[in-house]
């Protein structure tokens, strides 16, 4: 770090240079600075989920194309992944406060061989926030530990995640088992994760492919309003 940035007072920052220093911050993998910072924010009457989109993962946008193009490796990249979740966990509570009644269940995990968690965690926070329930399976996740889980509850969604493109394909093994088992047709099936797409979506038997946590949300409400109206017909 610089004597430069060793000066920086973030409070007194405006909001236009609050948000590039985040970035910065994150991409530095300073969690007490994004910490500091998403409370400037919260305290300045920004809401959570622009906090979270603006700041947080636009931030960890930009480490992944330096990820990519090998300007950071792997343990400069779990201190931001560290210090994102540092600034999630001051949103969670804040996204899952929810007056909305209960629209639903849902199980979702982080596929077999794949550790990334954090774009599950915030799917989790934002379906929770519009008022679904949702038990959340961690990461690296075995077709069993999905098929146990809806077993074992009244779930009506089932959420897979994925971040790498060796790992995806394990979603379709998922889907084929719930198949094989006679079970496919009682549960809504969301895929997402960035190397996915809708086309992919489809070809492995998911009902949808969200894009991004608010596109899980409408896509969960979506489907469960379906899904009741077929009930009740
Ligand atoms: Co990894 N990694 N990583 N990594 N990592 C990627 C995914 C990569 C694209 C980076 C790159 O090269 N540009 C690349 C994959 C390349 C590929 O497969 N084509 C990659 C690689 C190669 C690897 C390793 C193999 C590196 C190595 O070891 N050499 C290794 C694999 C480990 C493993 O899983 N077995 C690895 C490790 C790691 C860290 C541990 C260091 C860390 C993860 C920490 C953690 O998650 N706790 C990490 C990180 C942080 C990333 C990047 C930089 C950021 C991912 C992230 O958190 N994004 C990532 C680069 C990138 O994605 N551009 C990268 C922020 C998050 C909010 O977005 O996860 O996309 P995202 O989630 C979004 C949507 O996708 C969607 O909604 C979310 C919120 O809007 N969504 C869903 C996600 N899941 C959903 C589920 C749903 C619905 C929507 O269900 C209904």
């Amino acid at each position: 770090m610089s004597d430069e940035e060793e000066d920086i007072i973030l409070a007194e920052l405006s909001d236009d240079e609050l948000v590039p220093q985040m970035h910065d911050d994150l991409y530095d993998g300073l969690k007490e600075e994004i910490e500091e910072s998403v409370n400037i924010l919260l305290e300045r009457g920004w809401t959570p989920y622009d906090v979270l989109t603006k700041a947080l993962v636009e931030g960890m946008r930009i480490v992944g194309i330096d990820f990519r193009d090998g300007i950071l490796f792997v343990p400069e990249v779990l201190l931001a992944a560290n210090a994102m979740k540092g600034g999630m966990n001051i949103l969670k509570p804040l996204l899952v406060e929810t007056g909305a009644p209960r629209l639903g269940n849902m199980v979702i995990g982080t596929v077999k061989g794949d550790i990334h968690d954090i774009g599950k965690n915030l799917v989790t926070m934002m379906m929770e926030g519009a008022g679904f329930e949702v038990r959340d399976l961690g990461i690296n996740n075995a077709v069993e530990n999905y098929i146990e889980a809806m077993e074992e509850g009244e779930i009506d969604i089932l959420g897979m995640s994925a971040l790498l493109t060796t790992t995806m394909p394990y979603m379709k093994v998922v889907i084929d088992t719930m198949v094989e088992k006679g079970m496919r047709d009682d549960y809504i099936v969301l895929v997402g994760g960035a190397p996915l797409n809708e086309e992919f979506g489809k070809a492995i038997g998911a009902d949808a492919y969200c894009r991004d946590a608010a596109v899980a949300v409408e896509t969960a409400k979506e489907l469960i309003a379906k899904k009741h109206n077929r009930m009740s017909a």
